[in-house]
């Protein structure tokens, strides 16, 4: 246990501090752990998820601990597990292959034709799969002590191996996924575990998941549209362009955000990607599109499903981008504030 007697959370952070400036610098004195995942090796515009980490971690120090929404909720110990420097390289390395090979391939050159390429592709796709079975490994190892478990990207591949360790422990729960995307796409420019496919990739691999709610979706391709109206059973989405239509006609959050509420069961994994709020909250993610949710309305949202007696199982935050001055990191951290909030209390 950590001596909380001498931590004064209306302080300054001590940057000998971790993440929101706490003082449990050990996995075993918290009660919620954060595994960073610093890989974004299929992005295809800016890049930066992966670095925007630390700079995450560093925005998290200065969020003001009181919340009257959390009270002390912090003290049941929120510890961040250091960036693995190995896997960062590795993305750096593949990131560059697969620029390299889309470009490649967006002439209209044919992959077969070029030994290199050939090797790229293969190279990045054994890149996804050891990738998931790196956050697998090390998800089900904090499962398996106990721990509440939050994957902190890096682009949105990044939680399928956190999402297959946890459908070892649970038997069947949904998924309620904040974003632009479907993320359904069978393969994105052909790499299998592609940001664009993870959806798609949970469902093909993960029967425990039993139900997808996809909200604030308002950018995606016929394939997708295709899947969805094929999918009905399993995947509900609330399409952005709607939600807004029944703002403006008078109807409230309140109405639509219990109608989300109710189709998800009863336990629950939030996939939080950042770009589906306005991308004037998140400028530098790696796919932002114009429209998306004010923070606030996500808060409630999560809020509500709390109060409805729906527990939350495990969460990720993926595609937050950084530049200079920017709000990305900061609304970032505060995102994750609450996800961490909100899945220690709904685990009480
Ligand atoms: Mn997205």
């Amino acid at each position: 246990m950590v001596d909380l007697s001498s931590f004064d959370p209306n302080e300054v952070c001590n940057p000998e501090n971790g993440l929101f400036g706490l003082p449990f610098n050990n996995i075993e004195d918290a009660k919620l752990v954060v595994l960073p995942v610093p890989w974004e090796t299929t992005v295809n515009t800016g890049g930066g998820t992966a670095r925007a980490i630390e700079h995450i971690l560093k925005a998290s120090q200065k969020i003001d601990l009181y919340d009257l929404d959390f009270k002390d909720t912090w003290k049941q110990g929120f510890h961040m597990l250091d960036v693995d420097k190995k896997i960062l390289t590795k993305s750096d390395y593949l990131r560059k292959e697969a620029e390299l090979f889309v470009d490649y391939i967006c002439h209209g050159d044919e992959m077969e034709k070029n030994t290199f390429m050939c090797k790229s592709f293969r190279d990045i796709n054994q890149g996804g799969e050891y990738l998931n079975n790196w956050v697998y490994e090390h998800s089900i190892d904090l499962l398996n002590k106990g721990k509440l478990l939050g994957v902190l990207g890096g682009d949105h591949s990044t939680p399928f191996g956190c999402i297959k360790a946890l459908a070892e422990k649970k038997s069947d729960f949904g998924i309620l996924q904040i974003d632009a995307h479907c993320g359904l796409r069978k393969a994105y420019e052909g790499f299998k575990y592609s940001h664009a496919s993870v959806m798609y990739n949970v469902l093909q691999e993960i029967p425990q998941v039993n139900k997808i709610v996809q909200i604030g979706v308002r950018d995606f391709c016929e394939e997708e549209w295709e899947y969805l109206q094929n999918n009905q059973d399993k995947i509900v989405t609330f399409f952005d362009r709607n939600i807004k239509e029944r703002l403006y006609e008078g109807d409230t959050w309140k109405n639509i955000a219990d109608q989300i509420i109710a189709q998800l069961p009863d336990h629950i994994y939030i996939s939080f990607d950042i770009d589906g709020l306005d991308p004037k909250l998140c400028p530098s993610t790696g796919m932002p599109v114009q429209g998306g949710f004010e923070s606030c309305q996500i808060f409630y949202l999560i809020k509500k499903i709390i109060a409805a007696g729906k527990k939350i199982i495990g969460f990720d935050l993926v595609e937050v981008g950084y530049n200079n001055n920017s709000m990305d990191a900061n609304v970032g951290a505060r995102i994750l504030w609450q996800l961490c909030n909100w899945i220690t209390i709904s685990n009480n």
